[in-house]
């Protein structure tokens, strides 16, 4: 059986998930789904990144330890993850001990690699970002991101020679040994080498929340280079027999603002530890909500607890992933959660399989519409193509446009009227029609899992139940 290794970005345990985070994670859940479907035999890593300043920093607010503090917040994306339905295979946590060991595994081999050296730094740290920013990078004086000054930093750190890997790296994702899509963030990368990245530092002194560096006691692991080495510690890297079967990552998911860390740190921590690249990393972008950053301060950060209540959990999934396209920035608009869910769920799906599903108890089926067969045939194709390209946007609209022709198909054949009158036709109609419903189930299995479950066991069963179907009541 064919192997698919997929994994999300491991949130910080700051806070609870918002729908930025759910946005992410339901990417790689629906395409786990499908790539299942297609009988690959799939790991689904995701988890929450737990050390580091801000989280120290967070939990002391609180009065709390830091353990205490990243215990309670993870166990908020466990919970949020499981109302959502995202059928994760691990959930990797970085104070698992687990992921310990394979941090100090990765690191000794990093430092027999001959790539780290000692060296005395100055720099602009951001808390928020966890990362050092060039005085280029600030605007006001300010981090652009968390709009907060960085801190004035200057440590004896150990540090990478990301130099020696950078043309190696360049070259790979020119080849496409190692996949950045869509093709923007490639060339946003590329972009990123051209101009030159500087070394980067491994440890941080000072910074007691974290793993502490076997080589000198006197400081820490720098909390982004631990967490990038969750993609392996969760396969028991490096002898683990999960490791040997599924990597490398045939997919990392991640969004726009993490992409140097993953498309240029990481595959070089790998290439200097002489162990195979990620194939493909798919960086989605990042949504604003009503034309704003989400934030505590403006109000506007939006639980997805507070929106499964609302549609519910396939409802929710579905609204979040047909908002926009993943390969561009967005801005998600409340109000049109309701439109959406009305207009496409219940008045489109909802409504279609109501009336073929009540016409199609009384009919004995047989034969196709030609002309609906080769549309049919041409939104298959474009699903097919979009879904392994991972543009689920792209997917759902294939998918909607179906679901119209069907609706122009019923009003213009008429069947109710053909039924009345004993028309030969009717069995035709009927049965495309019902041809048409169980591909959209198929279709849609891996966004809304749950309800077409139901949708598919109540057209096994039908004629025998003289209750609706009631998929997606209006709201
Ligand atoms: O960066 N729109 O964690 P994080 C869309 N711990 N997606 C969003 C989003 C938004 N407004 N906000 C967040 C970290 N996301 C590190 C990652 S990986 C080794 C370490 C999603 O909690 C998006 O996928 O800040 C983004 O990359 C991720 O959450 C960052 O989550």
């Amino acid at each position: 059986m064919e192997k698919f290794y997929i994994t999300t970005p491991i949130y910080y345990a700051t806070d609870r998930p918002h729908i930025g985070h759910a946005f992410a994670t339901l990417h790689a859940d629906v395409i786990s789904r499908h790539k299942k479907l297609q009988g690959k035999e799939v790991f689904f890593l995701t988890g929450t990144d737990e050390h580091g300043v801000k989280i120290a920093e967070k939990a002391a607010e609180e009065n709390k330890t830091p353990q205490e503090y990243v215990d309670e917040t993870s166990s908020h994306y466990k919970e949020v993850w499981n109302v959502l339905n995202i059928n994760f295979s691990d959930f990797i946590r970085t104070t698992d001990p687990k992921h310990k060991e394979g941090v100090f595994k990765f690191i000794k081999k990093l430092f027999d690699s001959g790539a780290i050296y000692k060296d005395k730094y100055k720099g602009l740290y951001c808390i928020g970002c966890e990362r050092f920013l060039a005085e280029k990078d600030l605007i006001n004086g300010l981090c652009p991101n968390h709009l907060r000054p960085p801190q004035k930093i200057s440590e004896e750190n150990y540090f990478f020679d990301l130099q020696k890997y950078l043309p190696e790296i360049r070259r790979k994702i020119k080849t496409e040994e190692l996949k950045i899509s869509p093709a923007s963030r490639r060339n946003e990368t590329l972009g990123f080498i051209e101009a030159g990245i500087d070394n980067f530092s491994i440890t941080r002194e000072k910074v007691k929340w974290g793993i502490p560096f076997p080589e000198d006691e006197n400081q820490t692991i720098y909390v982004w280079v631990e967490a990038l080495m969750n993609y392996v510690t969760a396969l028991d890297f490096p002898d683990g027999e999960k490791y040997k079967k599924f990597w490398p990552a045939d997919l990392h998911i991640i969004g726009a603002e993490i992409n140097k860390f993953h498309t240029v740190f990481w595959p070089a921590m790998l290439l200097a530890i002489n162990e195979p690249l990620p194939k493909e990393i798919f960086i989605h972008g990042l949504f604003t909500v009503n034309g704003q950053k989400m934030s505590k301060s403006l109000g506007n950060v939006i639980d997805p607890l507070a929106l499964i209540e609302k549609f519910g959990p396939d409802a929710s999934r579905y609204l979040l992933l047909s908002q926009f396209p993943a390969s561009e920035h967005g801005d998600i608009k409340e109000e049109q959660f309701i439109k959406k869910y009305n207009a496409d769920l219940a008045n489109g799906i909802g409504n279609l399989f109501e009336r073929v599903l009540t016409m199609a108890k009384s009919a004995d089926l047989r034969g196709k519409d030609a002309e609906i067969l080769a549309f049919y045939q041409k939104i298959q194709d474009d699903y097919s193509q979009k879904m392994n390209n991972y543009q689920l946007y792209e997917a759902l609209a294939a998918v909607f446009s179906f679901v119209k022709k069907l609706d122009q198909y019923i009003n213009t054949t008429e069947p109710w009227r053909l039924i009345q009158n004993k028309n030969p036709e009717t069995e035709k109609i009927l049965n495309t029609l019902i041809f048409g419903i169980k591909n959209i189930i198929v279709w849609l299995k891996p966004f809304m899992p749950k309800k077409m479950e139901k949708a598919e066991n109540y057209l096994e069963n039908l004629g025998q139940s003289s209750e609706k179907l009631n998929l997606f009541p209006r709201i």
